[in-house]
């Protein structure tokens, strides 16, 4: 990986998370929020969803579940808006990529109880509009998700995996639920890790992790906050038929929309 800014910061958490997010394209940092800023997160995150939030599967069309997910909160929300822009959060995902980061995208996912559809086996990558070094997902758990409530499990290694580097788009909307699978099939063979997380916690992972998360059998909601951060000199790689904003391919996101990692106060 390149220089970036995050070199010139000091590290915010041990070496062994960087190790791990390297070496296993996730990891687990605990206590990334306090008690006082999950209350806070938790409550203004149930509001929105109350007040925009749509059924969604992952990205497009790809997943099963019925997951109930906010619409530009990083931007909408004054409250999430400074949850994407977490200080904290920010400088751990720099350290982890050890590149200079944007964020792309903040939402607030709810799983409620009987949402028992797990959400597709699935990598990030192949449903990024980017051309970059890294993107990569923390998610944020507002509330304990233990492993009834759909906590997150990774393919360690899986970022790893052999070419192709990306996943044939029309494969993924084709056939969500196998394309990883079937474009990978050494994958079907490998260990997976189950994360349970307690209120505050995170997973970093990257996007070409495989990942999934489970349905929800418990008795509560599932609340998250997904904060989506990409390399900050990514640019527009649009899927055909699609369009972002204004933005042409090949060009970099403005920063007043996909603020830069290295601006947050
Ligand atoms: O929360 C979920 O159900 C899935 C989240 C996910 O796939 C992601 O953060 O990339």
């Amino acid at each position: 990986m390149t220089e970036t800014s995050s070199q010139t910061r000091s590290a915010v958490v041990d070496q062994r998370y960087v190790t791990q997010f390297r070496e296993d394209g996730f990891t687990h940092v605990p206590n990334v929020l306090t008690p006082e800023e999950v209350a806070q997160y938790r409550a203004a995150a149930l509001a929105e969803i109350e007040r925009s939030g749509v059924v969604a599967g992952m990205g497009m069309k790809v997943g099963v579940t019925a997951v109930r997910i906010t619409k530009d909160a990083f931007r909408n929300n004054d409250v999430l808006r400074g949850l994407a822009r977490h200080p904290r959060v920010g400088a751990i995902a720099e350290q982890l990529s050890g590149i200079s980061l944007r964020v792309w995208g903040g939402e607030t996912l709810v799983k409620s109880p009987g949402d028992a559809a797990p959400t597709t086996w699935h990598d990030d990558l192949t449903l990024a509009p980017l051309d970059g070094r890294l993107l990569l997902n923390a998610w944020i758990a507002l509330v304990d998700v233990p492993v009834e409530r759909g906590c997150m499990t990774f393919i360690p290694g899986s970022h790893r995996r052999p070419e192709p580097f990306r996943a044939p788009l029309t494969a993924a909307q084709e056939n969500p639920e196998s394309y990883l699978f079937d474009t990978y099939p050494g994958l079907t063979w490998d260990r997976r890790v189950t994360v349970p997380l307690r209120a505050g916690d995170a997973t970093f992972h990257q996007w070409r992790t495989g990942h999934t998360a489970g349905g929800n059998t418990s008795d509560a909601d599932r609340v998250a906050f997904i904060t989506t951060y990409t390399d900050a000199e990514a640019t527009y790689r649009p899927h055909p038929g699609h369009q972002w904003a204004d933005l042409e391919a090949g060009q970099l996101p403005p920063d007043e929309i996909y603020p830069r990692v290295a601006d947050f106060a």
